[in-house]
């Protein structure tokens, strides 16, 4: 690379990466032929619309790349071309999301979300996001003792609001979500119901977690987290005589993005690919393993584990216990200083703020595509433990 001083700082990111325990619940690490699709010249190329209808010419091959990223993305979740469409040009999770509402909802019309704290996200409706703004949201919380959802609450909002969309989905949620509970409610309220897997796809990939295609109308994902892609997005529409498709579509594009990124969907299909086979689903396995006995033993050490315990890829642990311990930022200022990354985080009904609140969250994914296993696991608890408590 001629550019020494990009070149350097990757050097040296690549550096950070390697010398660190990354327990980011939302990265990951990429392969090498993702990396080589991300870095390649299909990045010169423009192409706005979709395959065979698009305003530029000389799109004869991204227009393959495009329609291999959407054949793999329906392949990897079992689902066919006459139910399904999939629009695999959304830059990110979050332009994802927002593009759904703009297709779905009218402006000022509802969406239900679960609140920030409670392990919900940004783009589900909070106030501080566009989505909160433009539209009206609707926030749940979980269950005060048990901090899992309280599906009861849930359809008692829902009928009383109204809401014109349900999301159900998290980015700090350690439990499997009933997807059957959730449409039932969409159904008694006349919402749609859009499944945000973006944190959990890789699981759902790898046949660890349920599948909430059979409930959806909406299925938003990143590709970044537990998936192992580049960082991208895929949005899935139910095709059932709604259109649902047509107007997503529409929304993606003229509506809301230019230009594909067509290295980027490259770099999405290899990883797609990547995750369909026996390799992967033994991957997904290991990290709901891999995180089940990092809970189970900070626990042990006498940590109190929000929503008591994970199913998934990640967990909350308590580290302000009720002003006995310390805050979330000094937490993880302490295990960054000692090589352990991970990031501050709310637990609900948190009385701290979001900039310092009273959490940390803690993910696997990325050590076990580093091949960290149960007795790492063990080691890495014990070592948070000690650093915390020093
Ligand atoms: N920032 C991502 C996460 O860490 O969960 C979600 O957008």
């Amino acid at each position: 690379m001629k550019d020494k001083e990009i070149s350097r700082l990757i050097e040296q990111e690549k550096k950070r990466q390697k010398s660190v325990i990354n327990l980011i619940a939302s990265e990951n690490y990429v392969s090498q032929d993702v990396l080589k699709a991300l870095g390649s010249e299909l990045t010169n190329k423009y192409g706005e619309g979709y395959p065979g209808r698009r305003y530029y010419r000389g799109v004869a091959v991204v227009d393959k790349v495009e329609l291999l990223a959407q054949k793999r993305a329906l392949k990897l979740f079992g689902l066919k071309e006459s139910d399904w469409s999939v629009n695999v040009q959304p830059l990110s999770g979050s332009p994802a999301n927002f593009a759904v509402y703009a297709a779905l909802v009218p402006i000022g019309g509802k969406i239900m979300g679960m609140a920030l704290s409670h392990g919900g996200h940004l783009t589900h409706g909070q106030k501080v996001s566009m989505t909160g703004k433009f539209w009206s949201p609707v926030l749940y919380e979980v269950d005060k003792k048990t901090e899992l959802i309280d599906y009861e609450q849930l359809k008692s909002i829902a009928i009383t609001e109204k809401p014109n969309i349900i999301v159900a989905g998290f980015t700090a949620y350690a439990h499997i979500v009933d997807f059957q509970k959730f449409r039932e409610i969409a159904d008694a309220c006349g919402a749609y119901l859009m499944i945000d897997m973006s944190h959990f796809a890789g699981l759902v990939a790898g046949r660890i977690y349920p599948s909430p295609f059979p409930y959806a109308d909406i299925v938003t994902t990143t590709t970044h987290k537990t998936l192992r892609g580049p960082r991208s997005a895929l949005i899935f529409s139910k095709r059932d005589g709604r259109e649902l498709f047509k107007k997503i579509d529409k929304t993606i594009l003229p509506g809301l993005q230019g230009g594909p990124h067509f290295n980027q969907i490259a770099a999405v299909a290899v990883a797609l690919k990547e995750a369909n086979g026996p390799a992967f689903k033994k991957y997904a396995k290991q990290i709901v393993k891999n995180t089940k006995i990092l809970s189970d033993e900070l626990s042990r050490l006498g940590w109190r584990i929000i929503e008591g315990g994970t199913e998934t890829h990640l967990l909350r642990v308590d580290v302000w216990r009720d002003g006995k311990g310390i805050g979330g930022r000094e937490a993880a200022d302490k295990l960054e200083a000692a090589g352990i990354i991970v990031n501050e985080n709310t637990i609900p009904f948190d009385t701290r703020s979001p900039m310092d609140p009273s959490g940390l969250r803690l993910g696997t994914a990325a050590e076990t595509t580093r091949g960290r296993n149960e007795k790492d696991m063990i080691k890495i608890a014990r070592r948070i433990d000690a650093i915390l408590k020093r």
